[in-house]
């Protein structure tokens, strides 16, 4: 999906692709700018992105909102674009505070194993790129599959000894893209691999991303942050025009924060031949993309570095006061995108199908509650018969549930063919047993 500035555009086939163009970073390409001077960038066309930065600050003055922008019914201070129902757009929706603590937490533990980054194809899981990099330090090939860190001194004499290969971490973190948090998502398939060994987002991640994302939610649901993409943006990289259509539910939104580098967004329809409206992200700013709106394609052609446009200067020395001048050097040239996503639809934590195996029937059908993390949730209710397997898996394992009720009357307990089947194979006193009564088998894994 990522894109260099360098790379030669052949299509202006499509609205989208048209706009990705006209926004994206090239260089004049005026001989007198020998390549021992400072390359300019073309001069690009800004006065239709939407700012949403000065339109909440002229609604918040006057009242008014340019045509085509309302604000959300729920909230004032969120925006939303008229023909684009499902998404929102929440301006300074982070305060400083947060914005410097989710940079470091970007830079310094996100990318830690077991979570994936682009660099596992080519070195492995790599442990404290962040520390090596500060440290600097240099990563070099022990072994077909193994790399190692060490200290430049040190990294140099073992390149001479075994003529192997070397990397510096700080150029690592550069060439650092992306990485996977909660649930990971496998790239080269494009989806979701379960199996991959993986952490729960952060708490506090998870709640900052339901309070914002509780606007855009399906009435009377929370939304359940089960896996994130982080994206890191240099100088010239873009995000090309795409969907984010690998999770079940698009009900529910994806949560995109902003952070470092000022940025444009391209947010075009369901083809790419929709004009897509083009809009500022900055650092703190937080977009939902729910409903019909996740079926919009969109993209980043841009991220702005230089002073002006940056607009990082209150972050900049906050993050310097606060953690040094490594962080704020990396943000002063950097963007960094938290999307946080809901992936798994509740019908597949909870599954429930039918055993074929023999002896497997557990007999009388039952109510089974399921709740919420709290018991003021209201709980849902539903038959478990015989043959029936339940499965509660992460977050499901924190829901309160019970069997408030079992049936043993003919009509509602079926359980005939169990019923005749067992006093076939096992006789009358095993019929007898089950006809009024259910056992459970539940089988955990403790360790
Ligand atoms: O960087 C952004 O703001 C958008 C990120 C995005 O669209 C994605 O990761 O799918």
């Amino acid at each position: 999906m990522y894109e260099s500035a360098n790379v030669s555009d052949d299509a202006d086939r499509t609205a989208f692709r048209r706009a990705e163009k006209n926004y994206k970073l090239y260089y004049e390409q005026d001989s007198k700018f020998s390549r021992k001077k400072k390359k300019l960038p073309k001069p690009v066309d800004l006065s239709s992105v939407l700012d949403f930065n000065s339109i909440s600050q002229d609604f918040n003055r006057t009242g008014v909102l340019p045509d085509g922008i309302r604000v959300a019914e729920a909230d004032s201070q969120v925006f939303c674009i008229e023909n684009r129902p499902g998404f929102y757009f929440i301006p300074n929706a982070l305060s400083l505070e947060e914005q410097c603590k989710w940079i470091k937490e970007s830079l310094m533990t996100f990318p830690q194993p077991p979570n994936r980054t682009n660099h596992n194809a080519i070195y492995g899981p790599v442990t404290d790129l962040f520390e090596s990099a500060k440290g600097n330090k240099v990563l070099v090939q022990e072994d077909t599959n193994i790399w190692k860190f060490y200290d430049g001194e040190e990294a140099i004499a073992k390149a001479k000894q075994r003529s192997c290969k070397s990397v510096s971490a700080s150029v690592l973190l550069r060439k650092l893209r992306w990485s996977t948090l909660g649930l990971q998502f496998d790239w080269s398939k494009r989806n979701y691999d379960v199996s991959l060994p993986h952490n729960n987002i952060p708490d506090a991640l998870c709640q900052l991303a339901k309070t914002h994302a509780a606007i855009a939610m399906p009435s009377g649901e929370e939304f359940r942050p089960e896996g994130a993409i982080v994206n890191y943006f240099g100088l010239g990289d873009t995000l090309g025009g795409h969907l984010d259509d690998m999770e079940a539910d698009w009900s529910k939104p994806i949560v995109s924060m902003s952070l470092g580098c000022k940025a444009i967004f391209l947010l075009g329809g369901k083809s790419k031949e929709d004009p897509p409206h083009a809009m500022y992200l900055r650092s703190g700013d937080v977009v939902l993309m729910a409903g019909e709106a996740r079926e919009c394609f969109h993209g980043v052609p841009r991220i702005f570095i230089d002073e002006e446009n940056a607009d990082i200067g209150a972050l900049e020395s906050e993050l310097s006061h606060e953690s040094g001048d490594f962080i704020a050097e990396y943000i002063k040239t950097s963007r960094i995108n938290i999307n946080i996503r809901q992936v798994i639809p509740l019908e597949a934590i909870l599954m429930t199908w039918k055993l074929t195996g023999v002896n497997q029937y557990l007999g009388c059908k039952a109510i089974f509650l399921l709740g919420g993390k709290s018991k003021e949730d209201p709980p849902h209710a539903m038959y478990l018969r015989s043959g029936d397997v339940v499965l509660m898996a992460r977050e499901a394992r924190a829901c309160f549930h019970g069997v408030p009720r079992i049936f043993i009357d003919e009509e509602n307990a079926d359980i005939g063919a169990l019923e005749s089947e067992l006093s076939h194979e096992s006789g009358d006193f095993f019929a007898e047993y089950i006809k009024t009564s259910r056992i459970n088998i539940n089988i955990r894994q403790v360790f």
